[in-house]
């Protein structure tokens, strides 16, 4: 399956970035981030190489986000609560399975409200062919090894824990893309079509998020 080439690589998404006139010293800045998604220029929210272990982070870290050489990637929770609040924003999955097939999914809406809300996550307008793994997560808060917002229970524990990867758990996640490989939920996207919860699980080999407009 053949994935659109302006989403392939993290490098095509740097170098679409620098073909706007957004000015360089302004990319890490929310003007800069507006200026790129305001010209239509995806922007990239999530990058997961390989299900090792790099999202099992604090909260202070996916506030401000965080990432590494190898592409791994979090845009952080501040940036996509002020971006999904002063605009209207669609969020795309680009996965690629282990088989290296690659699927998509697509939210037309999407907002992150503030850290006081413990960034709560509302999302819908599903379309794609990996099925609406997110479902599951509309409405919850983010949940990290250091702050519990989830909807597992206090005995039960804390699913950023359980999983390795801060989310927006609930008990806990189909969308596993922050999730270490081999650990409950795994390095997996479970998705929905019609009233069938599981219809599409993608073993993960790399997923991407996007806020696209
Ligand atoms: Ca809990």
């Amino acid at each position: 399956m053949e994935q659109p080439s302006l989403f392939h690589t993290a490098a095509n998404y740097v170098t679409a970035k620098r073909q706007h006139d957004c000015g360089r010293s302004l990319l890490r800045t929310i003007a800069g981030l507006l200026c790129n998604v305001a010209k239509c220029v995806p922007l990239l929210v999530q990058q997961n190489m390989d299900g090792s272990n790099f999202f099992n982070r604090s909260w202070a870290e996916f506030r401000v986000g965080f990432s590494d050489l190898r592409g791994n990637y979090w845009l952080g929770n501040e940036r996509l609560h002020r971006l999904t609040t002063s605009g209207r924003y669609k969020l795309r999955f680009d996965l690629q399975a282990l088989n290296h097939s690659w699927y998509y999914t697509e939210y037309s809406s999407l907002s992150v409200f503030n850290e006081t809300s413990n960034y709560k996550i509302r999302v819908s307008g599903y379309q794609g062919n990996a099925g609406d793994a997110l479902w599951y997560s509309d409405g919850k808060m983010f949940t990290t090894f250091d702050r519990d917002n989830d909807r597992r229970s206090v005995s039960d524990g804390n699913c950023a824990v359980r999983t390795g990867g801060g989310f927006w758990h609930s008990n806990c996640t189909y969308c596993g893309v922050n999730v270490i490989r081999g650990r409950p939920d795994d390095f997996k996207w479970r998705g929905r079509l019609g009233t069938q919860n599981v219809a599409i699980t993608l073993n993960l080999q790399s997923s991407r998020m996007w806020l696209t407009c």
